[in-house]
């Protein structure tokens, strides 16, 4: 197939870029490359070194014969020139990882939760609207998240997407309906996922787009088959208070000697996957495309579910590091369960990677190589999600 990856320079986008290059489909990475603007404003840089999105491919072609394209192309702003590049190119499949991922991020400043909502709804709206204008039948493949649900299990699980309510009639008949699970975000950024949601849900109905939506859990890890080969193919690590995620966080802070940085009580469940488990994912659904007419194709990309302080415990336990537990920067429930439904990847043939198979040493040694390059001022997670919560935030631990 011809792919399109929009936002393949990215943490998710790159390693998915290179597996499927690897099965032979034509890869075109469209990227604003704003995610390395971002590290420039806030003064950071990817735990492990990471080459241009121009020498990584060139390096991918050296190492394997394949050639991953790339087009410097906004999705938010430049309209015409997306529509236009997809008139011309016509690509079989998109996979849309194109906007701005971080929770903390989008709550950083009210400049900040406007970018959020501008990119990203705009990046999603653009790319619907440019489909249907010019009859493009590609099947979209959009990378969303767990967090649209919220994370409270009310005793059932959170089903894939859909949630079949009865409602009663005037008549006292019971009408038996699958809506939309109730949208329920904790931050700007996930907001805008759950404003996705009704954009694919309508053009889906009215134009018979063919949509997959893919709510994924929290990423861990760092290499995939592929980025292993050729240092030069190394995918980014994220550390810093905005941008890195709980579980490679403390795995790199165990690994400089920074203690973990619990927030509250560590009580939060969340869902996670392994960044290998994720490419393979998209891999099968990717291959695994609705009809047109069918509604948005809803799966949930998680393999598992762990508690913040059992992580932490569990990290602590590995490296011998030092647990903290600091005033929660965010507003969010201090103590959830959480049980997903994840049937639907299982029955496609994923096999899932667990926390128990040995790669967290792999993301420690990857850590520990890199660790000079950590700037430890940069690990508190400083981004108050309201104004009264910024007065309590003590990032010192
Ligand atoms: N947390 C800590 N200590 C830290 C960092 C985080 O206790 O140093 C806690 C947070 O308070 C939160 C939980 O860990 O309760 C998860 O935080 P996170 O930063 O790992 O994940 P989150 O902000 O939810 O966002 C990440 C990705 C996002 C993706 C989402 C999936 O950045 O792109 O959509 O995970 S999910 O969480 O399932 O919604």
């Amino acid at each position: 197939m011809k792919i399109a990856i929009l936002g393949g320079d990215g943490f998710v986008g790159w390693p998915t870029s290179l597996h499927l290059s690897d099965q032979g489909h034509e890869i075109h990475i469209i990227d604003n490359l704003s995610r390395r603007w971002i590290d420039t404003e806030l003064g950071v840089q990817s735990l492990t070194p990471m080459d241009s999105i121009q020498e990584r491919t060139r390096i991918w072609h050296q190492e394997t014969g394949k050639r991953i394209h790339f087009h410097l192309i906004d999705l938010a702003k430049d309209y015409d020139v997306l529509k236009n590049w997809l008139a011309e190119h016509k690509p079989d499949a998109i996979v849309h990882f194109a906007e701005q991922r971080a929770a903390p991020y989008s709550m950083k400043s009210d400049r900040h939760k406007n970018y959020t909502v501008n990119n990203n709804v705009s990046a999603t709206h653009n790319l619907l609207n440019a489909m249907v204008e010019i009859g493009l039948d590609a099947h979209l493949v959009h990378l969303g998240t767990m967090g649209v649900y919220g994370y409270s299990t009310v005793g059932a699980a959170i089903p894939e997407g859909y949630l079949p309510v009865g409602i009663e009639t005037m008549t006292g008949d019971t009408v038996n309906q699958e809506i939309l699970y109730p949208a329920n975000p904790g931050s700007i950024y996930h907001m805008t996922k759950c404003l996705d949601q009704l954009l694919f849900q309508f053009y889906a109905k009215n134009d018979q787009l063919r949509i997959t939506d893919l709510h994924q859990g929290i990423v861990w890890g760092t290499h995939t088959e592929q980025t292993r080969r050729h240092e030069q193919l190394i995918n980014r690590f994220d550390y810093d208070g905005d941008y890195g995620t709980v579980l490679n966080r403390f795995l790199i802070q165990s690994a400089i000697g920074y203690p973990l940085t619990v927030h509250g009580t560590g009580g939060q469940t969340r869902a996670f996957i392994h960044i290998q488990d994720s490419v393979r994912c998209i891999e099968l659904a990717l291959a695994d495309a609705p009809a047109a007419g069918d509604r948005v194709k809803i799966f949930n990309q998680v393999t598992e579910t762990h508690r913040v302080r059992d992580l932490a415990e569990l990290v602590a336990k590995l490296t011998g590091g030092e647990i903290v537990n600091l005033p929660n920067p965010r507003k969010e429930a201090a103590e959830n369960d959480l049980i997903v439904d994840r049937e639907q990847f299982i029955k496609l043939g994923l096999k899932p990677i667990t926390l128990a198979e040995g790669l967290l040493e792999e993301v420690i040694e990857v850590a520990k190589k890199y660790a000079y390059r950590v700037d430890r001022s940069r690990v508190p997670a400083s981004s108050a999600w309201t104004k009264e919560i910024a007065q309590t935030v003590d990032t010192d631990p």
